[in-house]
């Protein structure tokens, strides 16, 4: 009999809702971490990238059929886990000995409480995921059970079992990267940040470090991680970026950690060796770990962007989500970066602390003007599992329906409402602050001008097409933003429930 080598991994299909018609597709990179480590031990991953590729259930099954593999794995934030649990139901249904797995931030909070609600599911793997897999592996190959593997919750008759969690890697030098040549890459044709236009900057994700040492209440990403935060070796980083651009040539990657800009002698080192690589990159990060030399030097390695994450406009709101940042220090944060010459980007939020007053909303609203970024993305405050907020909310009774799939920032109707606003009237607040941010005279004009700057910089016809599809993906977005602020939150903007048959498909 043949050793059974193979595991189908597979991403659900995207619920990003509009917003996927200006935000590209980024490379499925969590799961392309294991696949790699599956591959460097003998095993042979198989990709089925349901956000970029059609979910045809015939042609799984048919690959199921064929391989045998020891699981079908899904990864799952939380508004896809309906998703994810119909998809491993349709393959159940087929092959019922097939164990079905799943992983990623929803079950990494909830790794118990996902299998008592998801029948589909077999087993959690929580946390991270690499050597997790290994170990999962050999036991299914050797048909053993899943006693005493740590960081998998599973089933053991009516009994769910959850074994201890496993350590965080060490050393995540030695992990291999990401596998991309599992990709068709003409699936992923554009840049995959907001203001970043999608085909103008074919580009890739690159997480220099893992984790986030913070405390703000509304994050999920300390779950995961124990507010603890772990570094690549900048020699590590500048070995994936020219496997980058040898295989695939991409000319613009994301840093994607949580906080890029933690240690000030580590971006420095980080930033040359992107710099080295001749690529142009962005990151995310805070404004109390950004100095106006470190962006300066940023600048002059090729970055093109830096999106913070800014929140709310009043302190008493920062103070309360433990964001642990004045106004004075995002104003001077975001004057450097436009200094530098970098695109600036924030991140806010409506909802963010239940006790959020209009006035604090409006304060928010006047801050966002005042900093003008190229790029302003406001969410509604999302209660996800594991966090300080959903506690908050849980304990205030301010949560009445928790339907994962409402589990979004944007393009669903919350499950849940705030002291000073109800459900219906979050996303009215957050369409209005969109509006008039995105919708003035100063903002359409303010674009207008950078993208005019370029054509007239514009050196051949290759230029000047790249700063057409840049006037065209800013129509884009300035259309598919009107057609959801221009929505009423009622009739019209019934909850569409985002599962698997109604989820758009690119
Ligand atoms: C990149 C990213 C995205 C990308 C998509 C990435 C992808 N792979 O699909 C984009 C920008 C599209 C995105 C969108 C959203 N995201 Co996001 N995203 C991230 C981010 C920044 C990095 C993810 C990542 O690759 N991490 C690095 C890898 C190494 O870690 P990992 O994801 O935990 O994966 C490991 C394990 O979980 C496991 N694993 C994961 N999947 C699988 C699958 C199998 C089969 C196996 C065996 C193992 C395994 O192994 C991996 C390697 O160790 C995280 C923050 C973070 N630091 O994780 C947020 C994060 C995951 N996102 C989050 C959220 C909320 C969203 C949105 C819901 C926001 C919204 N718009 O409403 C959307 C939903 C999109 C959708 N499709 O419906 C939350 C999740 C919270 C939650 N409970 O769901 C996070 C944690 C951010 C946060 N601040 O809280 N996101
Ligand atoms: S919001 Fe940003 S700074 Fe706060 S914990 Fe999450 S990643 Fe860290």
């Amino acid at each position: 009999m043949s050793v059974r080598r193979h595991v189908i991994l597979i991403r659900p299909p995207t619920q990003m809702g509009r917003l996927h018609a200006i935000v590209s597709a980024q490379h499925p990179i969590n799961i392309l971490y294991v696949a790699a480590s599956l591959r460097e031990n003998g095993y042979e991953p198989v990709l089925f990238d349901y956000e970029v590729e059609p979910w045809e259930p015939a042609k799984l099954l048919a690959e199921i059929d064929r391989l045998n593999p020891l699981f079908v794995g899904v990864s799952c934030m939380t508004p896809l886990i309906v998703s994810g649990n119909d998809i491993c139901g349709v393959v159940k249904e087929a092959f019922g000995h097939v164990p079905t797995v799943v992983a990623g931030a929803h079950p990494t909070a909830l790794p118990r409480q996902t299998l008592e609600d998801f029948p589909s599911f077999d087993i959690v793997l929580f946390g991270e995921g690499e050597f997790t897999t290994l170990e999962l592996c050999q036991r299914l190959a050797e048909g053993r059970d899943l006693a005493g593997v740590q960081g998998v919750a599973y089933r053991a008759g009516r009994e769910i079992v959850v074994n201890p969690e496993r350590p965080l890697h060490k050393g995540l030098d030695e992990i291999p990267f990401p596998a991309r040549d599992m990709l068709r890459m003409e699936l992923y044709p554009g840049a995959s940040k907001s203001g970043l236009p999608a085909g103008v900057n074919r580009s890739t994700q690159v997480f220099t470090s893992r984790g986030c040492p913070f405390l703000c209440t509304f994050c999920a990403i300390p779950i995961a991680h124990n507010h603890k935060v772990r570094f690549r070796s900048a020699e590590s980083v500048r070995r994936e970026l020219s496997e980058c651009q040898e295989r695939w040539g991409f000319p613009h990657v994301t840093l994607h950690d949580d906080t890029f800009t933690i240690s000030e002698r580590r971006v420095k080192e980080v930033s040359e060796a992107v710099g080295a690589a001749g690529v142009s990159w962005d990151c995310d990060t805070r404004v109390d770990t950004v100095t106006r030399e470190m962006l300066f030097s940023m600048a002059a390695n090729g970055c093109v962007r830096i999106a913070f994450g800014v929140e709310a406009g009043s302190e008493r709101i920062l103070k309360l989500i433990k964001k642990d940042v004045t106004l004075s220090q995002i104003k001077n944060a975001f004057a450097w970066a436009k200094e530098a010459g970098l695109q600036t980007s924030g991140y806010f939020i409506v909802g963010s602390h239940p006790d959020e007053t209009p006035e604090e909303v409006e304060a928010t609203a006047r801050l966002i003007r005042d900093l003008a970024p190229d790029f302003a993305h406001i969410a509604v405050g999302v209660p996800y599992p594991g966090t300080e907020l959903e506690h908050e909310m849980l304990k205030s009774g301010l949560i009445f329906d928790r339907s994962w799939e409402r589990y979004m920032e944007h393009d669903t109707i919350p499950g849940w409402r705030t002291k000073h606003y109800s459900a219906e009237g979050l996303v009215a607040v957050q369409k209005r602050l969109i509006k008039d941010y995105f919708y003035r005279p100063a903002y359409v004009w303010s674009r207008l001008k950078k993208t005019g700057k370029r054509v007239l910089a514009a050196r051949s016809a290759e230029d000047l097409a790249a700063c057409a599809r840049e006037y065209a993906y800013w129509a884009k977005s300035a259309w598919v933003g009107y057609a959801f602020v221009s929505q009423s939150t009622k009739g019209k903007m019934k909850l569409k429930p985002l599962t698997l048959q109604s989820a758009d498909v690119a």
